[in-house]
């Protein structure tokens, strides 16, 4: 049985994640507002590390000066109490009806400079409370109709926005980095920087590139039915994954936000041993806060917010374990030698060999037994059923 979790596990929530009084675009809410000093306390109480949140989700928008200094004190008040940290704060560019049509890619160009300003302004609170990632999730820059927005001039818009921000940071001197969310589409038809990949190539064309990274989620990904565990790798292979929502969905369908392993278990698992035991050599891959960014089903009350809120952190403790005995298992070992895995780690060249050098060897091309490589199995339904029966418990 996995072990409770602890601050050293590095589990963080959304306070929107609890907070959320689970009202879709059918139905109220069923569920009163959460108090962001008890959502403190009680992430504490259950053995999280942190807590994130929006601007609006803790100082209601336009809210007066002394009301927002009053309740970050409280805030801060909770955070002192419990010892909770704020590895990271975004900011809310998609409620309010300003926002209809996006905030750094509105085509009204007023909106796109109070956009800026609240989220230079959030950035100075994030600083103040030490967070050192600061994530955004463009949910609303983006078109339902093809015409009426012009991608390209949205897309430098986008690197104007990002552009303002490193030379924000850097000029204040604060050791914050950006984290971009992508989304396929949700609440917009299409969204920008629709996947992982898109967001990777964006980041390219920035200023200051060294200070943007990614912020995937794993439903996100799987809306546009993607391999999360796939776009989570190569993120760490150019160096971007600055943070990581956490939470579970069911195929490609609208956001679901399911407690993490309650949608695709199997690439949960493959997830869950790629952070942990992903580092070339072995050893942790990521090392940053193990974000869930899930909604409690609109079903439940608040026992089932907190049970939830368990469940998350339970199922990546468990996978965890679950990958460890997986990797120390013999039959594994051999399994993995079996199909090769490690012998992809060698370069296709030897050291020192050149183009010319392959060229010539016939024993590549002209005298290879192509029909006996052809002959190879690769054992890799063998190796995933022992992952299956790893996960089961069954071994
Ligand atoms: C919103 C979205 C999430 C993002 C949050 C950060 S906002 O709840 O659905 O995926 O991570 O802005
Ligand atoms: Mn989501
Ligand atoms: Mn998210």
């Amino acid at each position: 049985m996995a072990a409770k979790p602890t601050p050293a596990d590095r589990f963080t929530f959304g306070l929107w994640t609890i907070g959320w009084t689970a009202r879709d675009p059918f139905g109220e809410a069923t569920r009163e507002p959460l108090d962001a000093v008890e959502a403190v306390h009680k992430l504490a109480e259950l053995g999280a590390y942190g807590i994130t949140f929006h601007d609006d989700d803790l100082i209601p928008f336009g809210a007066e000066t002394a009301v927002r200094d009053e309740q970050i004190s409280r805030f801060k008040k909770a955070l002192d109490e419990t010892g909770l940290k704020v590895p990271m704060v975004t900011t809310n560019l998609f409620t309010h009806p300003v926002f209809k049509d996006g905030g750094f890619t509105s085509n009204d160009r007023s909106v796109r400079r109070f956009a800026l300003r609240k989220v230079l302004r959030n950035i100075d609170l994030a600083a103040e409370l030490g967070a050192n990632t600061f994530v955004l999730w463009g949910g609303r820059e983006g078109a339902e109709y093809d015409l009426a927005k012009d991608i390209r001039a949205a897309l430098e818009r986008y690197k104007e926005g990002m552009n303002l921000l490193t030379q924000y940071v850097t000029d204040k001197g604060y050791d914050i980095r950006f984290a971009i969310e992508p989304k396929p589409n949700e609440p917009r038809g299409d969204i920008l920087l629709p996947t992982v990949g898109h967001a990777l190539a964006f980041i390219g064309e920035l200023d200051k590139p060294e200070l943007v990274g990614l912020n995937p989620e794993v439903g996100h990904e799987q809306m546009a039915g993607l391999n999360f565990a796939h776009g989570i790798a190569q993120a760490l292979w150019h160096g971007k994954l600055f943070h990581i929502d956490l939470n579970g969905q069911r195929g490609i369908k609208y956001d679901q936000d399911l407690v993490f392993g309650h949608g695709d278990l199997l690439n949960a698992f493959a997830l869950v041993d790629l952070l942990e035991n992903g580092a070339p050599g072995g050893g942790e891959a990521y090392s940053g806060p193990r974000h869930f960014d899930y909604k409690p089903s609109r079903t439940e009350d608040y026992d089932g917010v907190w049970a939830s809120a368990a469940a998350n952190m339970r199922t990546y403790l468990l996978l965890k374990e679950r990958a460890a005995a997986f990797r120390a298992d013999p039959e594994v070992q051999e399994a993995l030698a079996a199909s090769g895995v490690a012998e992809l780690q060698k370069n296709t060249l030897d050291a020192g060999e050149t183009l010319a050098d392959l060229l010539a060897d016939r024993g590549s091309f002209e005298e290879y037994d192509v029909d006996a490589a052809a002959r190879r199995g690769f054992g890799f339904v063998r190796l995933n059923q022992l992952a299956v029966e790893h996960v089961l418990g069954a071994r």
